[in-house]
């Protein structure tokens, strides 16, 4: 069948992942801990005590850890958006289970939009949000980021949290400026090849084949975002910052087996976890 949501191949098999991919125990079994389900990965250091002590408790504990770290990742995020106000418009570009979306409505009390092109994904969100009542004001589309379909400068601010090794950066940031009001503010957490190394590294690869994406290097970030008068402001290196956060995962019951590609991608400096904060100009 052909979709005005899905106009290719590519994203037709990146949609088929996200919507066979239900159980997923690395994000299920840490969104449970306080139903907040993210699709990103954690920053900062990692208790080391939840690797000791009693052993009945242990698990429960490493994936309580892992889940803060990820949920200290989406308030990082937050904290580069700037000031929003509670009657202020904002998207989330590849909004996954809901996790950041529904954290921007709790700290800022605005209207968050987000798309997905998985539709269990936006409808795993929409369950969210209701299950919470908010679902007024935090509402998921199945809608490609691409093409939002939203009013043309309606948004203060807009983020991406580890998504745009799916999409073309040209055409996104295009879409984004449309949205975005003058002087709104993007927010980008991102995996990306360092241009300095060379191109796609070995373990850069493995991660593009583990999850269907196609990782870009740094330089490409920061063209598009000039093509299109999105003028950095913020250029955050979270390459260490995110370092423990997979020595841990990789220690986890719920390791998948992709950790040591990003422990190795990271430490071997081929690529960086960043974050790029850009206001519209
Ligand atoms: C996945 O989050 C994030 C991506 C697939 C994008 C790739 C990110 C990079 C920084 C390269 P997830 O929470 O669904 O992954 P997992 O299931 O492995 O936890
Ligand atoms: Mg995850």
């Amino acid at each position: 069948m052909t979709s005005t949501i899905l106009r290719t191949d590519f994203e037709r098999s990146v949609a088929a992942y996200w919507n066979t991919n239900r159980n997923d125990p690395v994000n299920l079994r840490l969104g449970e801990v306080d139903d907040l389900y993210h699709h990103h990965y954690g920053v900062g250091p990692y208790d080391p005590s939840v690797l000791e002590g009693p052993a009945g408790t242990r698990e429960q504990r490493i994936i309580a850890e892992l889940h803060r770290l990820e949920s200290a990742q989406a308030d990082l995020l937050l904290d580069h958006l700037g000031p929003i106000a509670p009657d202020d418009l904002v998207l989330d570009g590849g909004s996954g289970r809901g996790g950041t979306s529904i954290m921007a409505h709790q700290r800022f009390g605005c209207e968050v939009d987000g798309v997905s092109i998985s539709e269990y994904q936006v409808g795993f969100a929409n369950d969210q949000a209701a299950r919470r009542g908010i679902a007024d004001r935090v509402r998921f589309h199945f809608r490609n980021m691409l093409d939002t379909r939203l009013p043309s400068g309606t948004r203060q601010a807009i983020w991406t949290n580890e998504t745009t090794m799916y999409v073309g950066l040209g055409d996104l940031y295009r879409e984004f400026a449309r949205v975005l009001r003058f002087g709104g503010r993007y927010v980008c957490i991102t995996g990306c090849a360092n241009d300095v190394t060379g191109l796609r590294s070995k373990a850069v690869s493995r991660i593009n084949e583990h999850y269907t994406c196609d990782i870009h290097p740094r330089s490409a970030y920061f063209r598009a975002l000039t093509d299109n008068g999105l003028v950095p402001l913020n250029v955050v290196d979270l390459t260490a910052a995110t370092i423990p956060y997979w020595r841990l995962r990789a220690q986890s019951p719920v390791a998948t087996g992709i950790e040591e590609a990003f422990l190795t991608a990271y430490q071997e400096g081929s690529f960086h976890y960043l974050l790029i904060a850009a206001d519209r100009i």
